[in-house]
């Protein structure tokens, strides 16, 4: 409910978890008067990011010191995002794809404005080592800043699972995808974020096919493993929907995306009834991914989009976003000024050892994507 509030008029002063609506009008209606002193003060960005994938307080502060309105939607798959942008003039100023599939299409496709590096300094606050990862999808790292990266791997509810697999390790996507496994936690819940292109690289990777595979048989190898969990998996949902659900307890595994597990983790200890969180990043080889700060060719307000990269890259700012969303950021100098808890917790910052057992995807054919979709849609419906 707080995430389609947010998704239809997020003006970013306020306090995400505890406003009301009505007081989220109010502080709306106290957008930062425009200061002649400030370029572009007066304008309003345009925001297109995923859904919470942000720290509102660093939203509520460039409103204040840039005199720019921030409005601000979500999503919560590349998918969506994808249809958005393929319609054409989607009037948005900033958007964040990941590198791989979707930004890198966009830079192939000419969709994206060149980032001007004279008007964001704090560009060079970022790794280098992690800016020559993400070269592969924009070579010179001409139209991306990195935001935050992550994993994708499965949110459980620690103690159920352990009840209802007791001889089973928790550290593979075998938890999820073995079905005798799925078929013991079915009456307590299993749901698996609806993307395609974030789902079955995964899958391929458990079954041991290349992740980036289109040959027509490892395709079939991971839908055949899909539909063998069908029946016992409950929710085939957007992520954004799984987050709290998961947190609540409504579900006992979610396949998903790492920080949002991480955030449930959070939710739920704040909420004390018990319920107890955990991540797995698949030992057999999880998704890394880069989610990209980019603007479209057609932006609106570039300029404005310029600033708001810069603010964003500032090691302070991306502290505050990794402390309140629990992903990592591409900056080296905000990581102690991140909470210790958070900083030292390797389901948000993988160990080099993790990381050594990811792996990332790549540019598939549009005709192996549309292959890929219609896997989906048949695992989706279950036959
Ligand atoms: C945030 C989702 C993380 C983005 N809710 C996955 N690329």
């Amino acid at each position: 409910m707080l995430r389609r509030m947010l998704a239809a008029t997020f003006c970013a002063a306020l306090a995400v978890t505890t406003l009301p609506p009505a007081a989220s009008a109010q502080v709306q209606a106290q957008a930062p008067a425009p200061n002649a002193a400030q370029p572009g003060a007066g304008t309003t960005l345009n925001v297109y990011n995923w859904s919470d994938y942000i720290d509102p307080y660093a939203v509520s502060r460039f409103q204040q010191e840039t005199g720019i309105r921030i409005r601000y939607d979500v999503y919560d798959s590349l998918e969506t995002l994808e249809g958005k942008l393929s319609a054409g003039r989607s009037g948005y100023d900033i958007i964040v794809p990941t590198s791989e599939p979707t930004f890198a299409r966009l830079v192939r496709a000419g969709a994206l404005l060149p980032l001007d590096r004279a008007r964001i300094p704090n560009w060079t606050n970022q790794d280098p080592a992690l800016l020559q990862r993400v070269a592969s999808s924009d070579p010179g790292n001409r139209f991306g800043a990195i935001y935050l990266y992550g994993t994708v791997g499965l949110g459980i509810r620690v103690d159920r699972v352990r009840a209802a697999l007791p001889d089973v390790p928790l550290d593979s996507l075998d938890v999820l995808m073995q079905p005798e496994n799925a078929r013991r936690l079915a009456r307590c819940g299993i749901a698996v974020m609806d993307s395609a292109i974030d789902v079955l690289p995964s899958v391929l990777r458990w079954r041991g096919r290349d992740p980036n595979s289109t040959d027509a048989a490892d395709l079939r190898a991971a839908e055949e493993a899909l539909l063998a969990i069908r029946p016992h998996v409950r929710a085939i949902i957007a992520s954004g929907n799984i987050m709290d659900a998961l947190a609540t307890g409504e579900y006992c595994v979610a396949l998903t995306y790492s920080g949002d597990v991480i955030q449930a983790q959070a939710r739920a200890r704040e909420a004390a009834r018990g319920v107890e969180i955990g991540y797995i990043q698949p030992k057999e080889g999880a998704q890394l991914w880069f989610d990209m700060l980019a603007i479209p060719a057609d932006a609106p307000n570039p300029e404005a989009a310029q600033a708001f990269i810069n603010f964003v890259l500032r090691p302070d700012v991306m502290a505050g976003i990794t402390n309140h969303v629990r992903y990592p950021n591409a900056i080296p100098t905000a990581t102690p000024l991140v909470n210790e808890a958070v900083r030292n917790d390797p389901n948000v910052y993988p160990t080099p050892e993790m990381l050594g057992r990811t792996f990332v995807a790549t540019q598939l054919s549009a005709q192996a994507e549309r292959a890929r979709s219609r896997s989906w849609n048949r695992f989706r419906a279950g036959r």
